[in-house]
């Protein structure tokens, strides 16, 4: 079985990895933003902005209660490039991996893809993919869309490797807004990228 969660906004894998770490597991979550808010450092007080954080045992208490599931040492984070104040103390006061656009440019996905392979040697892995963590030229359909994302051929590479680990257990698809996407692009590139992140090759 290969759950695939779909959203929705982001605060679905609250639930999503809760309800799949069986012990601990890797998270990989590719976003445009870290989602490491809590009620405290929240600027917009959105409750999309805070999941990670709540799987990292931070935020209300009633749900740090329910969906505390992983450990902060566990999480990689893959093409971030706008974060909250209080997320980025609050990222390395937990020890977070994170490997911002800056790093992408700089190393390549294919070494970040690796690295965090190798970072979360022998945990089961889960996936959580946020759409605006792409392009917005490329996936306009999303409600926060940050300029600098990752482009088609960065993306699927990323899936690809993580692919070829034979280690993903599961996936989160969330952030596609069909009202804001634009003849169904967005949806479509998310399907595409769970093809790679499955299995599928070009050869
Ligand atoms: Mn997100």
């Amino acid at each position: 079985m290969f759950p695939i969660l779909l959203g929705g906004d982001h605060s679905l894998s609250m639930g999503s990895v809760s309800g799949v770490a069986r012990g601990r597991t890797g998270v990989i979550w590719v976003d445009a933003h870290a989602d490491f808010n809590t009620p405290e450092t929240s600027p917009s007080g959105n409750i999309h902005g805070m999941p990670l954080a709540v799987l990292c045992g931070l935020g209300h208490p009633r749900l740090t209660e329910a969906f505390r599931a992983v450990n902060p040492e566990d999480v990689v984070l893959i093409g971030v490039r706008s974060l909250d104040p209080g997320e980025k103390r609050l990222l390395k006061e937990m020890g977070v991996r994170v490997y911002a656009m800056h790093e992408v440019d700089r190393l390549g996905i294919a070494r970040i893809a690796e690295e965090a392979l190798a970072y979360l040697e022998g945990l089961p892995l889960h996936v959580s993919l946020d759409a605006d963590v792409l392009d917005p030229t490329l996936a306009p359909g999303v409600g926060t869309p940050v300029p600098g994302g990752l482009t088609y051929r960065e993306a699927h590479l990323l899936m690809e490797v993580l692919a070829q680990s034979g280690r993903v257990r599961s996936l989160d698809l969330v952030e596609v807004n069909p009202i804001l996407d634009e003849k169904n692009r967005t949806a479509e590139m998310m399907v595409g990228l769970a093809l790679s992140l499955l299995g599928k090759r070009i050869l």
